[in-house]
């Protein structure tokens, strides 16, 4: 079965893909269709913006839909970057440069605790849909030479998982899969659908 996934980042495409493949699903993005979808992530919560991009893209092709909205919430910044994970200090920003940012704002404050969340929508229609909502817990590194690993993307090589003793991004593709937000917010809708 293929199913539409609301989202132009090729980073969840990839993960959502190989989470889904027990449950033989896959999944399209709209830009694979030649669709334009862009929506404006006007939400104050990881939720309110998976249900604004699935209904957008719902509304448009009127078939079920999968969102994600996800981002990195970091406890002594009273959750930032949060829901603006994605262009946090500005569009023009690389990750590495969102990575240090987020770094220097922490800077030697000892409460390091973070977690990535994962909205993640299954809707079938405006009165029928499923949410799942996960974290994954860790602590940010201490500085960017302690930010390794090229795995994952994004925050990936500043969050460090003490029970695996390496970053996100030292993490095999599999690993982050089995423990991270999107993987265990996609297991939950791939049994749905399964
Ligand atoms: P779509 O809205 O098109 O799906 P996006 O990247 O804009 O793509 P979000 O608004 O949900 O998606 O923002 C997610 C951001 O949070 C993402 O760009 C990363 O910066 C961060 N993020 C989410 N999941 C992550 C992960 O598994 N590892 C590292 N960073 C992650």
């Amino acid at each position: 079965m293929t199913i539409w996934f609301a989202s132009g980042n090729h980073h969840k495409k990839k993960e959502l893909s190989d989470i889904l493949s027990p449950y033989s699903i896959n999944i399209k993005i709209p830009s694979e269709a030649g669709i334009e979808f862009n929506p404006e992530e006007s939400g104050t919560s990881f939720l309110e913006n998976a249900m604004i991009k699935a209904k957008a893209l719902y509304d448009l092709v009127g078939e079920p839909v999968i969102a994600d909205d996800s981002g990195l919430c970091v406890d002594a910044l009273e959750g930032r970057p949060g829901i603006h994970s994605a262009y946090y200090g500005g569009e023009g920003l690389s990750s590495i440069e969102r990575n240090a940012l987020v770094l220097s704002e922490l800077g030697d404050n000892p409460n390091r605790g973070a977690c990535f969340v994962c909205a993640m929508v299954l809707y079938y229609a405006p009165n029928r849909f499923f949410i799942a909502q996960e974290p994954l817990f860790g602590n940010i590194v201490k500085d960017m030479e302690s930010a390794r690993g090229s795995g994952g993307f994004g925050y990936d090589p500043i969050l460090y998982i003490s029970e695996y003793k390496r970053t996100v991004a030292e993490l095999t593709e599999e690993e982050k899969n089995r423990i991270s937000h999107r993987g265990r917010a996609g297991i939950a809708i791939g049994r749905l659908l399964g």
